[in-house]
């Protein structure tokens, strides 16, 4: 009976030790098949088919960027300064204390209509731009860009603000900007900002209104005064307003703040023929 059971037990320890190795070697195995196994070839990034629409949107972009004034040398004029509280932004940007606060100069520049367009009264006096044409006042559509020339106060500017109002139209309304210019036989950009930083909602959805104000730097003000006291014709003065180039602008008004009241100076022979829009206190 014992030898039997020592038979047994003997047998079955043989089997469970080879039953071990087998399967010791069956995972070496599997082991090894895995390090074996080819690395799997790299992918490279999809790639999507190119737009050729997008492609073609962007160059012409590009054309239009090129029509645009040039940029004054000047790294004070690239500041972009919102400030809603024009009492608080005058005592910051005019270097000398204002004792009294002076009433600005507003110039209009189209209709507040809410882009109503109406292409017998609104008339631009294009301004500044190589060999494009100019959209009108609440002109809908891409790809055009805006000017309008208008008469500024002959007088020492203390500051400006800027206000504009525009529309998304859509295309790629996401890289359009804002310029302001020194007209004539030489225009010159003196202020420019990407619309996205004078609203960080911008582009939104076509069809969306934005309502833009910003106030010229200090650099750029001393540029017009410059301007104003030694090259304008007597007390011919402009500006020119200009932005790209895929929305729709209701209209531009300047805050003009001048050292005295609020001079226009005399007007030029013609003038009527020169929509610039209206001044008033
Ligand atoms: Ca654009
Ligand atoms: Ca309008």
């Amino acid at each position: 009976m014992n030898r039997r059971l020592l038979m047994f037990v003997g047998v079955g320890v043989a089997l469970g030790a080879c039953l071990l190795v087998a399967s010791s070697q069956l995972v070496s195995q599997g082991q090894k098949q895995e390090k074996a196994k080819p690395p799997e070839p790299k992918r490279d990034p999809v790639k999507l088919p190119p737009d050729p629409a997008r492609a073609e949107a962007e160059a012409l972009e590009q054309k239009l960027v090129k029509a645009f004034p040039p940029l004054i040398d000047d790294p004070g004029i690239r500041q972009v300064i919102i400030d809603g509280d024009p009492e608080a932004a005058l005592r910051r940007l005019v270097p000398t204390p204002l004792p009294v606060i002076p009433k600005p100069c507003v110039i209009t520049a189209g209709d507040v209509d809410n882009f109503q367009y109406t292409p017998q009264t609104d008339q631009v006096s294009p301004c500044c731009l190589t060999g494009v044409r100019s959209r009108n006042f609440d002109e809908p559509g891409v790809n055009k860009p805006f000017s309008h020339r208008v008469r500024i106060p002959c007088c020492k500017i203390l500051a400006i603000r800027c206000e504009v109002r525009i529309r998304n139209e859509g295309d790629i309304p996401s890289n359009d900007r804002v310029y302001v210019a020194i007209p004539g036989a030489r225009c010159r950009t003196i202020w420019s900002s990407d619309i996205s930083a004078l609203d960080k909602a911008w582009p939104g959805k076509t069809g969306q209104v934005f309502t833009l104000s910003w106030w010229l730097p200090p650099a750029s003000v001393q540029h017009i005064n410059r301007y104003i006291f030694e090259e304008a014709q007597g007390c011919d003065c402009f500006l020119c307003l200009l932005s790209q180039d895929d929305h729709a602008v209701d209209y531009w008004r300047l805050y003009v703040y001048c050292c005295e009241c609020c001079p226009t100076g005399p007007k030029p022979a013609g003038a009527a023929a020169t929509p610039e829009g209206s001044a008033s206190e």
